[in-house]
């Protein structure tokens, strides 16, 4: 008895899985299984991006906004090569991505035939599980495998797949195991609760520090810190759970963050670091208590010294510490960090009003005229560069709102493969990609796909003509610019002969007005911003400073020059500065 073809399997249970789409670009040793998806007559669907390296970023995204799997595909040695990067960054941010990486076939393997890599050696560092399937039968199993580790794992598995293997047919029906998608309760053990209790209630300024792990956990994290009067700062990846609505938010930390979240983890005695694995150690604060709670145990401790580390999720867990602590009735260390908060964020908005009225425009107005117009359930991708320090400061988080962005691997190009991903998994939802010029025009073959596959997506590129970022890194370490102009096209006009509507924005008093018209837009459209080079511009003087990583807080402090300076202007006529 034989059974059905690899290929007809694996699309079979990829749709039994739920799998609804593969990111890939056909070719050679992939066409068997392209020509199963074909005939699956559109259950599962093929998504035909421009370079594989999308393909890789939209299942990322995809995983990220869904929580479940998403797979990507690339033909023989370049085609597979291509997804390194879109994998290192669902790896690095914890999408389940399974990349079916097409190999040559079995008896060629090691003769240096032509396009041959070593997929299964490649991938190891960007993926938990990486192996190549060198028979038929062996397929069925390590499918499972695969998919039960990207899932299980929280990252990235690669099935490395010979022609010969995926032309083959199965000796029988092939294995079909339940794959495993809840997550586990997991509850640190009750003498471990007690000791964390202590420490909460031995402190008199606790202070709570989350991460995109604390998210599910947010009403519980806020029932504690209304409990103990802490403060919540949060990471990047936090930012999306824990602005909006929230009494004891004290704003973002490390080097693009706002707020008083620095400040209030610098002035604790006790700093709680639940389900983050923050790795800037120069915005941690040095001989302070701390306390982690993550449910991966390898991840505590590594970046501060702990007083006690707890493996657990943080919602299980906190609901199991808060009967164990007492109500703290001082809150005037929660109200000094508060004020500090809001006089941060009202500084952030005098900034804008202030630069709102100057030309060329500027980029904090653009993102800030984005943040009001864009729908309460937007889901924005942000550019690794300045657009992320834009994106940081200016968006704020509604609870629906979705932020995402390449933040721990820290690519470029990024945001409009990202948005890709994040369209097809939520086809009614506004998904707007923050894109710089530099990040669009490194993957600029994709913008080719929001026509092609007729994705919505609404691209705002901000057109500063410069790799910013770079840039302002070179002037903080006094360095010569060099090197990071950019001679860039009229991207509105680059987008109409792609068949995407095309909005040209120069002028300071056209930026609501094509805002408005981008997200009013139906099908995809791109809206090119033409915006200052020399935003947050250095301030006169850097001052050297004896800390830690010097670059770095530098760098921060050329961020907040600019907005410092005109706070001390305006501070006097500006408050009451309502959000609409
Ligand atoms: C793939 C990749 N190449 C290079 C870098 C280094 N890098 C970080 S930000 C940046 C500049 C980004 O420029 P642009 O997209 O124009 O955005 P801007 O900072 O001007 O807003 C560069 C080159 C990187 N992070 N990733």
């Amino acid at each position: 008895m034989s059974g059905p073809k690899v290929s007809d399997y694996l699309v079979d249970r990829l749709l039994e899985i739920g799998v609804e789409r593969i990111y890939a670009v056909v070719g050679d040793s992939l066409n068997p299984l392209t020509d199963a998806v074909r005939r699956s007559d559109g259950k599962l669907g093929w998504v035909h991006v421009r370079h594989e390296e999308a393909g890789a970023f939209a299942a990322g995204a995809e995983a990220q906004i869904t929580g479940t799997l998403a797979v990507c595909a690339g033909s023989a040695g370049p085609g597979n090569l291509h997804l390194i990067n879109g994998l290192y960054d669902a790896h690095g941010s914890g999408a389940p991505v399974l990349a079916i990486a097409s190999h040559v076939s079995t008896t060629e393997i090691g003769t240096e035939f032509h396009q041959e890599t070593h997929p299964e050696r490649l991938f190891q560092e960007c993926s938990h599980w990486c192996e190549l399937v060198s028979t038929a039968d062996q397929l069925p199993r390590a499918l499972h495998i695969a998919v039960q580790t990207a899932i299980a794992r929280s990252g990235v598995s690669v099935l490395v797949l010979p022609e010969d293997v995926v032309a083959a047919t199965l000796p029988d029906d092939g294995w079909r195991s339940h794959v495993a998608v809840a997550r586990p309760v997991i509850r640190p053990a009750a003498a471990e609760l007690a000791a964390f209790a202590h420490l909460i209630d031995a402190s008199t300024k606790p202070v709570l520090f989350c991460g995109a792990g604390a998210g599910e956990a947010r009403e519980m994290v806020l029932e504690l810190a209304a409990r103990i009067n802490a403060p919540i700062g949060y990471s990047f990846r936090g930012k999306d759970h824990f602005q909006a609505g929230n009494d004891f938010d004290a704003g973002m930390s490390g080097l693009l963050g706002f707020g008083a979240a620095y400040q209030a983890m610098h002035e604790t005695d006790l700093l709680v670091l639940l389900g983050t694995d923050f790795p800037y150690r120069d915005f941690l604060p040095e001989g302070v208590k701390v306390v982690q709670v993550d449910t991966r145990g390898e991840r505590l401790g590594r970046r501060v010294p702990l007083e006690l580390g707890l493996i657990g999720d943080v919602a299980e867990t906190v609901r199991a510490l808060l009967p164990l602590v007492a109500a703290k009735q001082d809150a005037t260390f929660l109200e000094r960090q508060r004020k500090h908060h809001e006089r941060q964020v009202e500084k952030l908005q005098v900034y804008v009003d202030h630069v709102a009225k100057q030309h060329p425009v500027h980029p904090e107005y653009v993102a800030d005229m984005l943040d009001r117009l864009a729908p309460d359930d937007a889901i924005f991708t942000l550019d690794t560069g300045m657009t992320t320090v834009w994106g940081a400061r200016y968006l704020h988080g509604s609870g629906e709102r979705r932020i995402l962005g390449s933040f721990k691997h820290g690519s470029m190009a990024n945001a409009l493969p990202q948005a890709i991903g994040a369209q097809y998994a939520q086809p009614d939802r506004q998904v707007i990609s923050m894109s710089g010029d530099g990040g669009l025009t490194m993957l600029l073959g994709d913008l080719l796909t929001l026509a092609q596959e007729e994705l919505p997506v609404k691209v705002l590129v901000f057109n500063n003509g410069v790799l910013g970022m770079v840039r302002l890194e070179m002037q903080v370490a006094g360095l010569p610019d060099f090197q990071t102009e950019l001679k860039n096209v009229d991207f509105a006009a680059l987008a109409r002969a792609c068949g995407i509507r095309g909005i040209r924005i120069e002028r300071r008093d056209e930026v609501e007005a094509g805002i408005r018209e981008m997200l009013a837009t139906e099908g995809p459209v791109l809206c090119d911003v033409a915006t200052d080079p020399e935003a947050l511009s250095l301030p006169p003087r850097v001052k050297l400073t004896q800390i830690r990583g010097f670059a770095k807080a530098a760098v921060k402090k050329s961020l907040n020059g600019h907005i410092d300076e005109v706070w001390e202007q305006a501070k006097s006529n500006v408050r009451n500065l309502p959000r609409p």
